[in-house]
């Protein structure tokens, strides 16, 4: 089944709990239990995230970039004063009339696609849907999402290149005319609000609302665009799931977190250690990298009962697929509201989605083969 995600994780999560791979010479041991994971991604003291800009993503990006994203390149107690300005501005999805322009987007985009024969809903529905609510959360104008839609799936990535420094610059330079054109004249935009404010009695650097603006950028892009595609793939091969919402509608955020963990949009999410240390009685050096892999913990079986099904009744559902404690998703709000909206108008304007053919995405980490996506997925839309 192409809506299939199945769990490579699964014996070395068992066997082990940890395991050994290379990044551009740089290694990485991926956690892969809940609870490792969970106790890991809490304490900050062993594993950082304030490390050389770039060094706890996975594939490492120390070699394409040297501005810090915050506040997932920060430490605490730093980290806490970023949290509390940015907080605010990124739970706005909680708002009524947030919702409503996010509904009207979406709504309008799926009558788009229902009127075609065919669609590939990579580029024609997933990234223009997170291109367009992009403009939501940072309040900028809907015609921008113009330009975010010519850049592709990834700020960082393309086609034949996983790592693409030029790629990137286009991304900075953007944001470079942008911070300038608001601090000529402000506005109500999230460029013109961290423009004004203030952390620790000080204002922020052009560097930092960049770093803060890369995040906001890059961290959501990829992973909604996967979640988006996905979900549209799960109901063309499951439309009883596709009625159970039409039906139910109070399952609707149940639903949705039950995908979210099935998918997994991010894999893993890297720290680097600050002493020699152990993790499930392995030792683990200071100055290595260790990576919290949420898509493991995700698939549990000490955790999560039939881990491999999806099941919108699931009652306790722990997963971490937003990362856990201090550094949990700040788009998280925005992007659980993008997921419910499209439910709900799925269940409310489809009645069935036919699969055409598809190009998978698989991500390979050492020995592991993970489909996350899809490069490409030809769909038909039914009213
Ligand atoms: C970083 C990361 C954040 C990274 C929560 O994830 O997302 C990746 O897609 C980017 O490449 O730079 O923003």
């Amino acid at each position: 089944m192409k809506s299939e995600f199945s769990d490579p994780f699964e014996e070395a999560r068992q066997k082990t709990g940890l395991e050994h791979i290379d990044d551009q010479n740089d290694p990485v041991a991926m956690i892969l239990r809940h609870k490792d994971v969970r106790k890991t991604a809490h304490n900050w003291k062993t594993y950082q995230s304030g490390a050389t800009p770039g060094r706890i993503v996975v594939p490492s990006e120390v070699n394409i970039r040297d501005i810090r994203q915050i506040p997932f390149e920060v430490d605490p107690p730093l980290h806490k004063d970023f949290r509390e300005l940015l907080d605010g501005w990124f739970k706005r999805p909680n708002g009524k009339e947030y919702q409503e322009v996010l509904k009207d987007q979406i709504s309008t985009l799926l009558d788009e696609v229902l009127s075609k024969d065919t669609i590939e809903v990579v580029h024609d529905f997933s990234l223009k849907l997170q291109s367009r609510a992009l403009t939501i959360l940072l309040n900028t104008s809907l015609s921008e999402s113009e330009t975010f839609i010519s850049w592709g799936t990834h700020v960082f990535r393309s086609e034949d290149d996983s790592l693409d420094a030029s790629k990137a610059n286009v991304l900075y330079d953007y944001l470079d005319e942008k911070i300038n054109a608001a601090r000529n004249n402000l506005g109500e935009d999230l460029y013109s609000v961290l423009l004004q404010s203030e952390v620790n009695g000080k204002k922020l650097t052009h560097d930092e609302i960049k770093g803060i603006m890369i995040l906001t950028f890059a961290g959501g892009r990829d992973t909604v665009i996967n979640a988006v595609t996905n979900t549209v793939a799960y109901f063309a091969e499951h439309p009883e799931s596709l009625l159970e919402v039409k039906n139910s509608p109070d399952k609707i955020n149940k639903a949705v977190e039950e995908l979210i963990r099935y998918f997994s949009p991010l894999t893993h999410m890297g720290r680097v250690v600050t002493e020699d240390t152990q993790i499930c009685e392995h030792a683990i050096k200071n100055d290595t990298r260790v990576s919290l892999c949420w898509a493991s913990a995700n698939r549990d079986e000490t955790v999560f009962k039939n881990p491999n099904e999806v099941n919108f009744d699931r009652k306790i559902n722990p997963h971490v697929a937003f990362g856990f404690s201090h550094h949990n998703c700040l788009g998280a709000t925005h992007a659980r509201q993008i997921m419910r909206t499209l439910l709900a108008l799925l269940a409310d304007k489809v009645t069935s989605i036919d699969i055409i053919n598809s190009k998978e995405n698989i991500e390979k980490w050492g020995e592991f083969n993970r489909k996350v996506g899809f490069h490409e997925l030809n769909v038909t839309f039914n009213k």
